[in-house]
């Protein structure tokens, strides 16, 4: 049965095209550095946004129009349907994986045994139509956020019980990402942060943290699941202050606690954005530390202080994105996952596919832009240059451990005049990305 009568299958046709249900920059098959471009933006659907999210907002109800919802009032029944329409769309749009939590595929229970049996029966139609069609599990995760018993925090809630039915809820919800061949899972910190310091055990609460974390490491052991762990950075919202703030401090908690071989991280754009960075600061920092796992990928505005999850259409930023994701070598087992949604006003079954498109058409030119630059070296040779003093000479000596203050001092009491600065160009740089992005 067809759902989505609406959508056709998408395909690539050009930029001169007028069509708004085609690709203009995504061809999936066409190959750049070596490599489909599919294979390098490896988009995912987020199962929340496009197939949950019903359009409401702090002051109205839901706006969505799914019509395939109103087919039965029984949460379980709707939920098999929806696996359905998932697949359909993802099959039409040409994505080839997905991300959910638990509670977005099936229903939440009186209790936890029926939570995980209402799991079971849903994992089950995802399962087939995983098999039916070729499409894959980006990441799993658990929502340790919504039900009203994560108030104070999942793994750092205040109430030892909160942290143990977390466990419980996680062990499940990485079973079921090991059954269906996940290739990662992810821990974004729900309310894993604090409103007020006043009355927050903030050092119990961290060391909590990494202890679910090392309990999550021990548990994949245990059942073989090899999949890749991240953790996603978010500096607020839901909490006043969320413990997993920015890549930098995520980077720094995994070292505290030892973690740093178990998990990569998942960076999102608004995300970034919310905590002060760029998108493209938060990437090269993971890349600069053998840490790049995946991408959640979307926008914020800049004029709202709040996580937007609009889709992705400014090609600037998804150029520097796709930039340092080629310049850490691409994705292995990450993606780009969309943690979008469309705008409450967006509420036609068409505007899911509109907003795809916008998405993945924004990050194709992305890529290619980025994969010209870096084919040129464009930038890297400017860059190259701006950074030789370090090549040879003292500055060789600095990067091989060879002086120290004392040997420096003398370099320098003996030098007559120093090397002068070079400029850093940076007005060149960019009008160099504006050419390159115009053509
Ligand atoms: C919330 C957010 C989450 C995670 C998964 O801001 O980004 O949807 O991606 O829990
Ligand atoms: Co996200």
């Amino acid at each position: 049965m067809e759902y989505l009568k609406e959508i056709p299958k998408i395909n690539y046709e050009g930029s001169k095209s007028k069509n708004p249900l085609a690709y203009k920059y995504y061809n999936p098959e066409e190959v750049i550095l070596g490599k489909k471009m599919k294979d390098h933006l490896k988009f995912s659907m987020a199962y929340w946004h496009t197939l949950v999210a019903d359009g409401t907002d702090p002051f109205g109800d839901g706006t969505m129009e799914r019509p395939w919802d109103e087919e039965t009032t029984d949460p379980l029944e709707r939920a098999k349907i929806r696996v359905r329409v998932a697949f359909e769309f993802m099959e039409k749009m040409g994505i080839e994986y997905f991300a959910f939590h638990d509670r977005d595929i099936a229903p939440e229970g009186e209790t936890l045994e029926e939570s995980n049996k209402n799991l079971d029966v849903v994992v089950d139609v995802i399962e087939k139509e995983m098999k039916r069609t070729g499409i894959k599990l980006l990441w799993g995760t658990a929502n340790l956020f919504a039900n009203k018993r994560f108030v104070n925090g999942a793994s750092t809630s205040p109430n030892a019980d909160i942290f143990a039915f977390a466990a419980a809820q996680v062990k499940k919800a990485m079973e079921i990402t090991h059954r269906l061949g996940g290739a990662g899972y992810t821990f974004w910190g729900g309310r894993e942060g604090y409103e007020t310091l006043l009355n927050t055990d903030m050092k119990l609460e961290q060391d909590n943290f990494a202890r679910f974390l090392h309990m999550a490491v021990d548990y994949a052991k245990e059942i073989g699941f090899k999949g890749q762990f991240y953790i996603e950075p978010k500096p607020k919202e839901p909490t006043k202050h969320q413990y997993d703030f920015d890549s930098a401090t995520v980077l720094s908690f995994l070292r505290k606690y030892d973690l740093m071989g178990h998990f990569k991280l998942n960076i999102e754009t608004n995300h970034a954005t919310l905590a002060g960075h760029t998108m493209n600061h938060e990437v090269r920092l993971a890349v600069d530390n053998d840490s790049l796992g995946s991408v959640d990928a979307n926008q914020g505005d800049l004029l709202l202080g709040w996580d937007t999850d609009q889709f992705p259409t400014n090609v600037y930023d998804t150029t520097l994105t796709m930039y340092e994701i080629i310049r850490g070598g691409g994705f292995t087992t990450g993606g780009l996952n969309f943690d979008s949604k469309v705008r409450r006003a967006s509420f036609t079954v068409e505007d899911l596919a509109y907003a795809h498109i916008a998405g993945m058409d924004t990050y194709a030119i992305g890529l290619r832009v980025a994969a010209k630059l870096w084919e040129d070296k464009a930038i890297e040779d400017i860059l190259d240059k701006r950074y030789a003093s370090y090549k040879d000479g003292i500055g060789l000596d600095i990067v091989n451990k060879k002086v120290g203050f004392k040997e420096l001092e003398e370099y320098i009491l003996n030098k007559k005049e120093l090397d002068s600065n070079d400029s850093g160009r940076q007005e060149l740089i960019e009008s160099i990305i504006n050419q390159y992005i115009i053509g």
